[in-house]
């Protein structure tokens, strides 16, 4: 493995293979052949083998190093047609990925084997070609091996090739490898080995190297002459070092990813160039001092997430159109970091990094979880760990993007790690390298194989302890944290709140970026397959179109399984956005708004190395009874990072600011002022606002009219309402409710099947008094609803729940009701538009907001609460056809849902397919509700997201529209 791109003048091998699937690597092969797409693994390709979901365990028993008995082996052909032009020439068959044993052979002979499935293996088969005839090209991939066992990621296990497939030609006199060492104070050097295919170095071969915009490199007279001296050494290493020392260099980070193009050329004794190399340079520097993690001297804060190749129809295939879609995805919602979970990417991937401006940890293929304490100390796998780590170094080090490696994952720690850190902390001193499992023995231990404190779902209080415990070396980034399964995030806000006020705390890498959904047939002949390629474009907005859905473990059939664990991501599997990622994109805004005493506002520039003269943006007035109002912002485009200043409020729109009260925020709507490399001009890019008046208690109601009518339970009937409002302790669980505990909680206390029990009904005058009881397994909840009609013909609900000791951490204390069918548009005040929660709401700014009532609803993958909006003050269901519909008017911001399903419609689906729309509007008006948290793999929600035993009040007003 080496840092030469050999893909520009390659002939890429890609496209259509014979193949053939056979049971074991030892069985005949037959005489039919089908079609396989190479690249593509062949468990997304209807042939018979299917795609297993596991997490940490293996899909087998059998015992490191041994693989399963029954191994399905894939056979791929196809003829070679070696130009004749490549005649004497070093001719190299390049795999990009093979999982996860691969043997080539050409023209019958064999040419190697290879393993690591997330690297290319490269085999020199000049020998066996004939340039200008066709060659019979074979590659086997075996499934399952011995690197099974260190290749025991949380993912889809596939089988077949994954990546390009090329052959190359070079000069037998090649450049055999280039290292680039750029740091920030510009002075460049790049050291270049040359090999000759028969290990002899003709005399008089000369390298050069030219920097655009800079010039020719100097060669290291000093080097040079030492090896012209020790002649052996010389010729044996093949090896030229050049310089530069480029003035006012322009430096390379995530926000100013400044490159400069690098070529380096062999010339032959005749000055004839016999290979060239071409290279994009950023100049950058990575420091640890202390606890802190300098780029280019400054301690940026990492706001990462963790990316799989992923791909809904190929499984792993991923072309570099579409890595480019995900890593833009991943800078427009604020990360400037990746963690290349959890093996090296496609070489695409790093240019994609370097060229859009990402901070890369990139991981070696090494994960032995199942079995990790055997593994770490076992000497047979000892070869495996540091060639992993090795080959990925070389292949990747003149990256600028990567600034951390990282020795694998979950592995626990062994002779094994230090083996490998060993060769990493020698070959390449100029980044620290982190390593989960080795920092975890002891976050204060120098001694350990991890320069980071790099913890998976540690709780904030661990953390900022650790931060405050004086006993801190390292700086601590969270290698995983929030994991983003389902309807998740919860406390995010709170996470970065910590992190950016704490030395020592310096960011970590959300858990992650996909859900690993594949799309599956669900009607027809194929049923039950994996759709592959065929099923292109049969998905929109997150959701999998009729007569298919996303499947997760065990949908194909696949034992054993761990079922929607890997439907974790910040993206549904066609990339469309979650509501987590607004989240997270305003945590990581640019810049920041805050309220002086004197009424002004404050704008922090929280970059760390550009002014704001990329950005533009627009203030918005939003008035809870009078609609939003805009205008211009004139942003001070050259405020240095970390710098702040005054910015008067827009008099235009302060002017119009009603006089008598009514709540109003002003929102700084920003957008690139033109094109970034990933974002075009326009693209928003945050919305801090501030609130600039409270809302006025409502005032005190007066009756009016006739009494409300009620059935003979005691419910409400109404002409606008299909299912009277009842009390409501419940959601349908979500994934971090079932396997963090709390829908186990809810159970045991009944609140799934709350039942009412009508108490008494008084009247009042106008008003009616109406108690009921709902008893659980820790005693009842006494509810009371005072029923008030007013002048406006509209309906007063005032409430009262009293929830008995015992009763703690309930889902939710608040109403739900169903609406008349045909309101298929809501229009609200409050947070918005996207999806908000208790403890997932600093995305959601707070104003004017309008979506069609099936688009309020998140379809995650397994159906689960969803669809909630928080801090709503007001709501409107409308019919967009005929007009008309209904208002509700709340006392307090609230979190509010509407969607068309009960939550126990939600709770009772596995899939989002089975889902059947009511025609009519489920609502639900909490008067508190319990936070998302995380705990479906890591903290829960913190306790003041959570619900207590006592007296809950809350009031709503029903109208016509
Ligand atoms: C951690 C893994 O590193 C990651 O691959 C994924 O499985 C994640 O958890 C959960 O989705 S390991 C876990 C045992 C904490």
């Amino acid at each position: 493995m080496h840092a030469v791109d050999r893909r520009p003048g390659s002939l890429s091998l890609d496209g259509p293979w014979r193949f053939q699937l056979l049971p074991g690597p030892e069985a005949p092969l037959g005489d039919t052949w089908t079609r396989l797409e190479v690249p593509g693994p062949w468990t997304t390709q209807d042939t018979g083998d299917i795609p297993r979901y596991t997490n940490w365990r293996m899909p087998w028993p059998e015992y490191p190093p041994h693989p399963p008995a029954d191994n399905p082996t894939g056979v791929h052909e196809r003829e070679l047609h070696i130009p004749a032009a490549w005649a004497g020439r070093r001719i190299v068959l390049q795999v990009g990925a093979a999982e996860s044993v691969l043997l080539a052979e050409v023209g019958g002979r064999p040419v190697g084997i290879g393993k690591d499935s997330h690297l290319a293996s490269e085999f020199d088969i000049s020998h066996a070609v004939r340039p200008g005839a066709a060659d019979t090209l074979r590659l086997t991939v075996v499934k399952w091996s011995d690197a099974s066992h260190i290749e025991d990621q949380d993912q889809w296990w596939h089988g077949g090739i994954t990546r390009p497939v090329l052959v190359y030609a070079t000069d037998p006199l090649h450049l055999a490898d280039v290292r680039v060492t750029a740091p920030a104070d510009g002075r460049l050097r790049v050291d270049v080995q040359v090999r000759s295919a028969d290990g002899a170095l003709p005399a008089g071969w000369r390298v050069s190297a030219h920097l655009d915009g800079v010039g020719e490199l100097a060669v290291d007279e000093e080097y040079a002459a030492w090896c012209a001296e020790e002649a052996r050494v010389s010729d044996f290493l093949g090896e030229a070092r050049l310089r530069a020392a480029v003035p006012g260099v322009r430096t390379w980070s995530a926000e100013t990813p400044e490159l400069y193009g690098l070529t380096v050329r062999l010339h032959r004794p005749d000055g004839s160039t016999a290979d060239t190399s071409h290279h994009r340079v950023g100049f950058r520097t990575v420091a640890i001092v202390g606890r802190d993690l300098l780029v280019n001297g400054e301690r940026v804060f990492i706001r990462g997430v963790n990316r799989h190749d992923f791909h809904p129809l190929t499984g792993r295939t991923v072309t570099p159109a579409e890595m480019r879609a995900d890593l833009e995805t991943i800078k427009r919602y604020g990360f400037n970091a990746v963690r290349t979970s959890h093996y090296p990417n496609d070489p695409a991937l790093l240019d994609l990094a370097d060229e859009l401006g990402l901070y890369l940890v990139d991981e070696a293929d090494i994960e032995s979880h199942d079995h990790a304490h055997e593994i770490a100390d076992d000497p047979r796998y000892l070869a495996a760990f540091t060639d992993r780590v090795a080959r990925m170094v070389l292949r990747d080090k003149n990256h600028p993007s990567v600034i951390i490696w990282s020795l694998g994952n979950e592995s626990d720690y062994g002779a094994n790690h230090d083996a490998a850190a060993g060769w990493l902390r020698r070959y390449d001193p100029t980044r620290p390298l982190q390593y989960e499992g080795a920092a975890k023995t002891g976050w204060a231990r120098a001694d350990v194989a991890s320069d980071i404190v790099c913890p998976m779902y540690a709780s904030l209080d661990e953390i900022t302890a650790h931060a405050a415990s004086g006993e801190q070396i390292k700086p601590l980034i969270l290698c995983e944290y929030s994991h983003a399964m389902g309807n998740s995030n919860g406390i995010l806000a709170d996470h970065w709140a910590a992190i950016e006020a704490t030395p020592g705390l310096q960011g970590g890498f959300i858990w992650e970026f996909w859900d690993h959904g594949l799309l599956q047939r669900t009607t027809g002949r194929t049923a039950g397959r994996p759709a592959g390629r065929g099923g292109e474009g049969a998905y929109a907005h997150g959701v999998a179109a009729e007569g298919y859905r996303w499947a997760y473990g065990g949908d194909f059939g696949d034992t054993p399984n761990d079922g929607a664990f890997c439907a974790d991501g910040l993206v549904f599997p066609d990339r469309t956005p979650k509501p987590a990622l607004y989240e997270h994109r305003e945590l990581a805004a640019p810049l920041r708004l805050s309220r002086e005493p004197d009424g002004s506002v404050r704008l922090t520039n929280a970059q760390h190395f550009r002014d704001l003269s990329w950005l533009t943006a627009e203030w918005l007035l939003s008035l809870e009874d009078a609609g939003t109002r805009t205008a211009p912002a004139a942003l001070p485009s050259a405020l240095p990072p970390g710098a702040s200043a005054r910015l008067a409020p827009p008099p235009e729109l302060m002017d119009r600011l009603p006089a008598g009260g009514g709540e109003a925020w002003l929102t700084l709507r920003v957008t690139t002022r033109g094109d970034e490399p990933w974002a075009p001009r326009g693209t928003e890019v945050c919305t801090p606002q501030i609130r600039l008046r409270e809302r006025p208690a409502p005032p005190p109601p007066t009756a009016s009219g006739p009494a409300v009518s009620l059935d003979a339970d005691g419910l409400l009937r109404h002409p606008l309402l299909t299912s009277p409002p009842v009390l409501s302790l419940w959601r349908a669980p979500t994934d971090n409710d079932l396997l963090g505990g709390a829908a186990d909680h809810w159970r045991a206390l009944g609140l799934d099947r709350l039942e009412r029990k009508p108490r008494s009904v008084d009247r009042d005058g106008a008003r009616t008094l109406v108690r009921s009881a709902y008893p659980t397994a820790v005693g009842t909840v006494e509810h009371l609803q005072v029923f008030t009609p007013l002048p406006d013909g509209g309906l007063l609900v005032e409430e009262t729940a009293d929830l008995p000791e015992g009763l703690t951490d309930a889902a939710r204390v608040g109403t739900v009701f169903e609406t008349v069918p045909g309101l298929d548009h809501m229009e609200w005040y409050g947070q918005g538009p996207w999806e908000t929660y208790p403890d997932r709401c600093a995305g959601g700014p707070v104003g004017h907001h309008s979506v069609r009532v099936d688009r309020l609803f998140t379809p995650y993958l397994r159906p689960q609460e969803s669809g909630g909006r928080h801090g709503v003050r007001s709501f409107s269901l409308l019919s967009s056809d005929a007009g008309g519909g209904l208002a509700v008017r709340l006392d307090a911001p609230r979190q509010v849902s509407v969607t068309r399903h009960r939550a126990a419609d939600l709770a009772a689906a596995t899939h989002h397919d089975e889902l059947v729309p009511r025609p009519r509007c489920v609502v639900h008006l909490d008067a508190a509700h319990r936070g998302l948290g995380t705990a479906s793999c890591g903290p829960d929600t913190l306790p003041r997201y959570r619900l207590g035993a006592g007296t809950y009040r809350w009031s709503w007003s029903l109208h016509r529209r």
